[in-house]
């Protein structure tokens, strides 16, 4: 078996690096391309392979993960600039000790949550091995970029400390998010020392993506909107801050020559937005709830801006996508520079995979002119 830390040189040259060209600033013939979640449960063909296999068994098997990375490539030839790995922000908390499931129609289920004292402590005292615990996604990322051909560059990703510490206290999906905001405000200090361990790992985690082979990274806040301002001050922001400082500088130490660029989504967390702008991100993802020229306003030239279309609009008429993708793509400066479309949030398993194509060639065509 190949060590994950090595730095293998030898992939596939790389055909289509508009995305990383645009991250780096500069002016591009269109904005690229990609869509969160666009692996996954609207295409039958991920039906095909998953063959009524559990998910994290799927995610583990580097043959089948890659698969699944490249059916939306292969599928919207051309029309896609970038993957991202088959995996889930989950596997963060099964590397620190956490047994989490996916079970179908329910989503992740923690067999423990974290509720007390003592399970934070059990967490804090758990030795977190990630070359071991998560030696299946480096060789996923590893086949996967060998498998891409340089077609496309290759994402890795983490949920962010906050999101990760919902699951991991309310032990899977939640709507009121009861347990972690009695945790927050009863024990703020031994949830602030979980919070710093979530974040060392997820930094490791994130350079050993790239050293497997990972071309750009990105950062998943899912529940940043479930804190107030104030909270999210306190029990997101310092972690989203070391994580962007801190990246750069490790992918130093392991020898890794390239500026790999990083991406923030804190869905709904609109607050925040200026101060997200200032971190050491390389671009913001925004959910649909911004103003494309406010959002450009705030972020005056900082950082590249990724977004933002309801992905609700595939359920509409093709008249209504072109109406929307061209107000989009307008609002965000025209897509000629700092600019990345993608939906606001995921793609649903309802969605039809031809209307996604006929969003995504109505970026392409518009975002030419
Ligand atoms: O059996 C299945 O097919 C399960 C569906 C599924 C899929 C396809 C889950 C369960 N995870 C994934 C893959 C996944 N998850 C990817 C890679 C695929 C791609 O994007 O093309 C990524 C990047 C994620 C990230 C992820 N997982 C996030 C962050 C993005 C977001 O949607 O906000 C979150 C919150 C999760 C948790 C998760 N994974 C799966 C479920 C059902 C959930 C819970 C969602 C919830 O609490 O509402």
């Amino acid at each position: 078996m190949t060590s994950s830390l090595t730095i293998k040189k030898d992939f596939p040259p790389l055909k289509n690096d508009l995305i990383l060209r645009t991250l780096k600033g500069e002016t591009v013939e269109r904005p690229p391309c990609w869509i969160m979640r666009q692996a996954g449960r609207y295409l039958p063909e991920y039906h095909e392979v998953k063959n009524g296999r559990n998910f994290f068994e799927l995610c583990q098997d580097a043959e089948l993960a890659s698969e699944v990375t490249l059916q939306p490539i292969r599928r919207y030839e051309g029309l896609i600039d970038a993957a991202i790995i088959f995996s889930d922000i989950l596997v963060i908390p099964q590397a620190m000790g956490m047994n989490v499931e996916m079970i179908d129609g329910r989503g992740p289920v923690f067999q423990h949550p974290i509720r007390t004292v003592q399970d934070i402590e059990d967490v804090l005292n758990y030795e977190v091995a990630l070359e071991k615990s998560l030696l299946w996604a480096f060789d996923s990322i590893r086949l996967t970029r060998m498998k891409l051909n340089g077609e496309v560059p290759l994402f890795g990703f983490i949920g962010a400390p906050w999101t990760l510490l919902v699951y991991m206290v309310e032990g899977g999906s939640s709507k009121i998010f009861r347990f972690v905001k009695e945790l927050i405000n009863t024990y703020p200090e031994l949830i602030h020392k979980l919070l710093n361990k979530i974040t060392d790992v997820a930094i490791e985690f994130l350079c050993k993506q790239v050293v497997a082979g990972a071309q750009l990274l990105q950062v998943f806040e899912s529940w940043g909107g479930e804190l107030s301002s104030m909270d999210f001050d306190e029990f997101s922001l310092p972690y989203l801050k070391r994580i962007s400082e801190t990246v750069p500088q490790r992918l130093k130490e392991y020898g890794v020559e390239d500026k790999i660029p990083m991406i923030i989504f804190a869905k709904n967390s609109w607050y925040a937005l200026d101060k997200l702008c200032g971190l050491n991100f390389d671009a913001v993802s925004l959910d649909w709830s911004w103003d494309p020229t406010y959002a450009t306003k705030i972020n005056n030239g900082r950082v590249t801006l990724q977004g933002n279309l309801d992905p609700g609009i595939i359920y509409g008429s093709e008249e209504i996508i072109s109406k929307k993708v061209e107000h989009m793509i307008t609002s965000f400066g025209g897509g000629k520079r700092h600019y990345i479309v993608n939906f606001g949030h995921g793609t649903h398993p309802f969605m039809d995979p031809e209307k996604i194509r006929f969003f995504l060639q109505e970026c392409h065509r518009i975002g030419s002119q």
